[in-house]
C-alpha cells in the first residue's frame, strides 16, 4: 500500500482526535469526582469492616468474602417487642402517674432532691415487662433479619483483589482474578424496586459453580424453592412477627438445583440474586401489624422479573444520583482517592493532613442518609438499617435526648430535604401514643416522647432515671418540623401537616411548665440529660421550650392564623426562666448555679440553644455565646462520637472553625474498639462507620452537618458564608448547600477567601447576605441564580 500525505495527516487527525476525546473523557471522569471507598482485603468485621448499602427499607453489609462472600441484611421493620411479645404493653404508660406529681413538685421546692428523685423514679418512670441481660423485655429490639452466603468454586492463588463501595453511585463491588479468570461482584439496593440486587460475575468460558444458602438468627422458618424464588419465611418466636424474604435466582448460563436448603448453580457465568424481605408491621396505632407482607414481596419481585438487570441498574442509578449529585463538594487532592481507605486513614491518624478524605467522610454521611431514609420508609434508627443482632446495642433504637435528632442534622443543608419525610411521617404516628403519655404521667394537653422511643408508640419515660426522663423529645422534634419548612418554604406543608403537630407539642409545655418561686416558668420535674440529678429547671427543657414557642409563633405569622394563641405563647415564651451566666463565666446547665467546670459528661444539653437551636448566637446574643464557649471549653474536646460530632456543631456556630477542625479531625480517628465505650471512644472504624463505639450512625451524621455548618450558616435570619472556615482547608469548593428561605448555594474559595458565590432562589424574595464583615442584600427572582466574587459584590 502506497501512503501519500493527505491519508497519514488523516491517519494522525484521526489519532490526535481519539486522544483528545480520551483525555476530555478523562476529564470529565475526574470532575465527576466518584467518591469512593475501597480496600484491597476482605472484611473480617461486620461493624468495622464489611461495606453497608441500602434502599431505605432494606440493609445490607457486604464482607466481600471471595471462596466465600456473606451479605448480611435487614429489612427495616422487623423488631421484636410490642403487644405481640407481652400483653401488658402499652406504650410504656403508667395509668395515673401524674397523680405523684404534685407531691415530686412539693419535695423540690422543699429542696428535697433526693426525695423527690426516688418518687420520681418509681412512680414517674415508664413500665416495661423486664430488664435482662438479654434485652428490654416490652420494649424489644430491632432484629438482624438474615445472611445470604454465596461460595464460589475457583482453584488457585486470587490476585489483583479490590473492594469497593461507590458512593457516587451507590454501588458495591469486589474483583479478584483467579488464574485467567476475572470475577466481578456488584451489589445495590434498589429503591424504586425495593429490592437488593446482587451480581456474581465471571469470564471463564466454562462458566463458575456457585453454592448459595442463607441463614437467620431465628429459628423455626420455611424455606422453599419456587419459581426460581427462594422464599424464607416465619415467625418472630419473641412477638410472632410474621416476616418473609424472597431472593429471585438467574443465571447465565449452567443449571439451578435446589436441595438441603441450599441452592446449587453450575457452571454460571452470571449469577444474579434479587432479595427482598417485609413484615406484616405497620405503623398504625395500636395494634401496628396487618400489612400483607407477602403481596408485597411478590410485587416486588414481579417489578424485578419485568426488567433487565440493566435497567434496574440505571433506574438505581438515576434514582439514587438525582439526591446525591445535588451536592458536589471539592476539597483537597481527590487524587488521594487512589489510596486504599484504610491506609488513608492510618496515615490521617498519624498525622498526614487529608482534607479529601474529610469532603468523602461528608458525602458519606449524604450516603448513608439516602440509604436509610427514603420516602415511605421507618426514620434511619440508631444504626441506620443496619444491624446483625437481636440484641443490638440500645435496641437501635430511636432515642430522643439527642440522637435521632442528630441522624437529621445534615438532611435540609444538605440537600436532602425528602429524607427527612420518613422522620417527620413517624413524628407524627407517635402523636396518638404521645397524647395518651402526656394525660397518663402529666396530666396536660399535647403530646410527649421521652429518652427511648420504638416501633410500637413507646412515648413514656424509660424505666429508669435521670436517664429515662425526658419530655422534651417531642418539641425538639417539633423543630425538625420547622426546619423542613424553613428550608423548603413549603407553606402547604407546614400548614397542613406541620403547624398542627408542632402546635400540640406545644400545648404540652403550655401546661406542664409552672411557676417558680420569683415568677418564672421552669420544668418541674426535670432532669440534664442522663446527668445531673433531678431538678426545677434544667435549662434543656426550658430551652427547648423557648423553641417551640418561637418556631409556632413564627408559624402562625406565616400562615397568618392562631393569634390568640399566638399571644398565650409569646407570653409563656418571654417569662421562661432566663438564661443565666454563672460563677465561672459559664451558661447555666442548671437553675442552681451548680455546673462542676471539670464535668466532662457526653451531654451537652445546656448548649441546644446554641446549636440545634438558635436562642444564642455570636451575632445577636454574643454575651451569652461567650459563655456556651466558656460551658464548651470546660467539658473539653473529648467524647463519644456523638457527642465529639455535636461539639462541631457548636464550635462552628461559635464562629471558630479551626476549634471546629480540631474536633473534626478528633471525630475521624481510625479506632477498631467495638465494645461500649461511654466517655471518650469515638472516632471511625475502617469502613468509615463512626464510633460511639460502639457504631452508631449519629456520629457521622453529626459530623457532615458540621462542616455543613462550617461552610454556611442561616439560622440568624441571614446567609453567612464560610462562617467558620478553618485554616487547614485552604482551597475548596462546593455546590448545593441549602439555606433557610428555600435558598442554594454554590461556593469557592482560595487561600482562605471567598472568591465564587452564586445564590439561587425558589421564590422572589429578599435575603441578606454575609461574608467576613462585607453583608449585601439580594433581590431574588424565583428561580435565578445571582453570583457574587469575593467582595459581595454581584457580577452580572
Ligand atoms: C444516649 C447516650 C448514649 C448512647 C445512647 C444511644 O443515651 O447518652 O451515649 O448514645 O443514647
Amino acid at each position: 500500500m502506497i501512503l501519500n500525505r493527505p491519508f497519514l495527516l488523516f491517519c494522525l487527525a484521526v489519532v490526535l482526535f481519539s486522544c483528545g476525546k480520551k483525555q476530555e473523557k478523562k476529564a470529565l471522569e475526574e470532575s465527576k469526582n466518584i467518591d469512593k471507598i475501597w480496600y484491597n482485603q476482605p472484611a473480617t468485621s461486620w461493624m468495622t469492616e464489611a461495606l453497608p448499602i441500602g434502599n431505605g427499607y432494606m440493609g445490607a453489609m457486604f464482607f466481600g468474602g471471595v471462596d466465600e462472600e456473606r451479605i448480611q441484611f435487614n429489612e427495616e421493620t422487623l423488631w421484636s417487642g410490642g403487644k405481640g411479645e407481652w400483653d401488658g404493653y402499652n406504650g410504656g404508660n403508667r395509668e395515673g402517674a401524674y397523680k405523684y406529681l404534685p407531691e415530686v413538685r412539693r419535695l423540690l421546692n422543699e429542696g428535697k432532691f433526693d426525695e423527690a428523685h426516688q418518687l420520681a423514679n418509681k412512680e414517674l418512670s415508664g413500665v416495661i415487662k423486664a430488664s435482662t441481660k438479654e434485652g428490654w423485655v416490652g420494649f424489644g429490639a430491632y432484629q438482624a433479619f438474615g445472611d445470604v452466603y454465596v461460595k464460589t468454586d475457583h482453584q488457585g492463588e486470587k490476585k489483583n483483589y479490590r473492594r469497593q463501595l461507590n458512593i457516587s453511585d451507590a454501588i458495591g463491588s469486589v474483583d479478584y482474578e483467579v488464574g485467567s479468570v476475572t470475577y466481578h461482584c456488584e451489589y445495590f439496593a434498589s429503591y424504586p424496586k425495593r429490592t437488593i440486587v446482587l451480581r456474581f460475575e465471571n469470564n471463564n468460558p466454562d462458566g463458575s459453580d456457585y453454592e448459595v444458602r442463607q441463614t437467620s438468627l431465628h429459628k423455626n422458618l420455611d424455606v422453599v424453592f419456587k419459581d426460581n424464588q427462594l422464599i424464607v419465611s416465619g415467625n418472630l418466636a419473641n412477638n410472632g412477627m410474621g416476616f418473609e424474604s424472597r431472593m429471585l435466582v438467574e443465571s447465565v448460563g449452567g443449571e439451578i438445583n435446589f436441595s438441603d436448603g441450599k441452592l446449587f448453580v453450575k457452571a454460571s457465568k452470571k449469577l444474579t440474586l434479587y432479595l427482598t424481605a417485609a413484615t406484616d408491621y405497620q405503623n398504625e396505632y395500636p395494634s401496628y401489624t396487618g400489612r400483607d407482607y407477602e403481596a408485597l414481596n411478590k410485587k416486588s419481585i414481579a417489578s424485578v422479573k419485568s426488567a433487565s438487570y440493566s435497567d434496574l441498574l440505571n433506574e438505581h442509578k438515576r434514582d439514587y444520583s438525582s439526591l446525591y449529585s445535588r451536592v458536589n463538594f471539592q476539597l483537597g487532592n481527590a487524587k488521594n482517592d487512589a489510596i486504599p481507605t484504610d491506609e488513608r486513614l492510618k496515615a490521617y491518624a498519624s498525622g498526614k493532613p487529608d482534607p479529601s478524605l474529610e469532603a468523602l467522610y461528608f458525602q458519606y454521611g449524604r450516603y448513608l442518609m439516602i440509604s436509610s431514609s427514603r420516602p415511605g420508609t421507618l426514620p434511619a434508627n440508631l444504626q441506620g438499617k443496619w444491624n446483625n443482632k437481636t440484641n443490638p446495642p440500645w435496641a437501635s433504637d430511636y432515642h430522643a435526648n439527642i440522637n435521632i435528632q442528630m441522624i437529621y442534622w445534615p438532611v435540609e443543608v444538605t440537600n436532602l430535604s425528602e429524607c427527612h419525610l420518613p422522620l417527620i411521617e413517624y413524628i407524627d404516628k407517635l402523636r396518638d401514643p404521645g397524647r395518651k403519655t402526656a394525660q397518663e404521667f402529666f396530666n396536660t394537653r399535647g403530646w410527649v416522647v421521652n429518652t427511648m422511643n420504638n416501633t410500637f408508640g413507646f412515648t413514656a419515660p424509660g424505666w429508669s432515671f435521670p436517664w429515662g426522663f425526658f419530655p422534651g423529645g417531642a418539641a425538639w422534634y417539633g423543630r425538625h418540623i420547622w426546619e423542613h419548612y424553613d428550608f423548603t418554604g413549603d407553606k402547604d406543608f407546614l400548614q397542613n401537616k406541620g403547624y398542627p403537630i408542632m402546635k400540640e407539642a406545644a400545648l404540652f409545655w403550655l401546661d406542664y411548665l409552672t411557676k417558680d418561686q420569683e415568677g418564672h416558668l421552669v420544668s418541674s420535674p426535670s432532669y440534664s440529660p442522663e446527668q445531673g440529678g433531678i431538678s426545677t429547671g434544667a435549662y434543656m427543657d426550658i430551652e427547648i421550650a423557648w423553641d417551640i414557642f418561637n418556631n409556632c409563633i413564627k408559624a402562625c405569622e406565616v400562615l397568618d392564623t392562631d393569634d390568640a394563641f399566638k399571644q398565650q405563647l409569646i407570653g409563656a415564651r418571654d417569662n421562661l426562666l432566663p438564661l443565666r451566666i454563672g460563677k465561672w463565666g459559664q451558661l447555666q446547665e442548671w437553675k442552681e448555679d451548680r455546673d462542676d467546670p471539670d464535668n466532662k459528661h457526653r451531654h451537652v444539653s445546656h448548649l441546644y440553644a446554641l446549636h440545634p437551636g438558635n436562642q444564642i448566637s455570636v451575632a445577636d446574643t454574643p454575651e451569652l455565646a461567650e459563655a456556651a464557649k466558656v460551658s464548651l471549653k470546660g467539658r473539653g474536646d473529648d467524647g463519644t462520637g456523638w457527642s465529639i460530632a455535636w461539639k462541631i456543631n457548636f464550635w462552628s456556630r461559635l464562629l471558630d472553625g479551626n476549634h471546629a477542625y480540631k474536633l473534626l479531625k478528633r471525630a475521624m480517628q481510625l479506632t477498631s474498639d467495638d465494645g461500649v465505650n461511654m466517655m471518650d471512644g469515638g472516632g471511625v472504624y475502617t469502613n468509615l462507620f463512626s464510633t460511639h463505639p460502639p457504631f452508631q450512625l449519629d456520629g457521622n451524621m453529626g459530623a457532615t452537618a458540621g462542616m455543613a455548618e462550617m461552610l454556611v450558616q442561616s439560622h440568624t435570619g441571614t446567609i453567612h458564608i464560610l462562617p467558620a472556615l478553618p485554616d487547614a482547608w485552604l482551597s475548596g469548593k462546593i455546590t448545593g448547600l441549602k439555606a433557610r428561605g428555600g435558598f442554594t448555594v454554590d461556593i469557592e474559595w482560595e487561600n482562605g477567601k471567598l472568591i465564587n458565590l452564586l445564590v439561587t432562589s425558589a421564590y422572589d424574595t429578599k435575603a441578606m447576605i454575609k461574608y467576613g464583615v462585607n453583608m449585601v442584600e439580594g433581590n431574588f427572582s424565583k428561580g435565578k441564580s445571582i453570583q457574587f466574587d469575593g467582595s459581595l459584590k454581584i457580577i452580572e
